[in-house]
């Protein structure tokens, strides 16, 4: 199968770690939606990384559905319970942090438009939906070792790729400091061999 990304794509960050977690097989296709040539729109109407295509030719976005297809495969571990309502709070947990990336990604990229076009004001709508989300999160996991009981699960991870993405494009919000119930658990997903491997390049 042939996961296409960029380096730096928080949502393909959690599916590589996803993949080396159950140490699947895969080309790595680098390809930036905002690069000029880039075929990232013939395979994702919507334009956008991760995409995956799998050995049988077929296509899958976004990031939580690629998720879901992985898991189809029947590698262990195991990161979602079998459907019900188990499966649904560990996609709870993948909602709250996706949210917490995409305003991330959001702000990053308000902050980019050139001066006279930027709104500080988004940027700050932006930020607080990042704490609430990370409030909730701390809230959530209440001092314990994972979000939706051991071993590990899809919310793990995902939040794990969230903060991550707070450390390469926010370094100023400095969640550690405002949220510290989530450090010690990011201090033990980022020892991980599959996010240590992950880690995006600066820029
Ligand atoms: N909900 C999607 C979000 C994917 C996404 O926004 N990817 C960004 C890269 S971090 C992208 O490709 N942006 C290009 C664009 O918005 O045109 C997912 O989980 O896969």
């Amino acid at each position: 199968m042939k996961l296409l990304a960029s380096l730096t794509s928080p949502y393909a960050r959690k599916i590589r770690v996803i993949l080396a977690e159950k140490a699947l097989p895969f080309e790595l296709v680098v390809d930036s939606p905002w690069e000029a040539n880039t075929r990232i729109p013939e395979l994702n109407p919507l334009g956008k990384v991760p995409v995956l295509i799998t050995d049988e030719g077929e296509t899958f976005f976004d990031s939580p559905v690629i998720a879901g297809y992985l898991e189809t495969l029947g590698a262990s571990p195991a990161l979602l319970p079998p459907a019900g309502l188990d499966a649904v709070r560990v996609r709870q947990t993948e909602a709250l942090a996706d949210g917490v990336t995409d305003a991330a990604v959001t702000a990053l990229l308000e902050s980019r438009r050139p001066d006279g076009e930027r709104s500080e004001r988004e940027i700050a709508r932006q930020k607080d939906k990042i704490d609430r989300g990370l409030a909730e999160l701390e809230r959530r996991l209440d001092g314990r070792h994972a979000f939706n009981g051991s071993p590990m699960q899809l919310g793990d991870i995902a939040v794990a790729v969230a903060l991550g993405y707070l450390d390469l494009r926010f370094p100023d919000i400095d969640w550690r400091s405002r949220h510290p119930g989530l450090v010690p658990f990011a201090e033990r997903m980022f020892a991980r061999s599959s996010l240590r491997d992950t880690q995006p390049p600066a820029g």
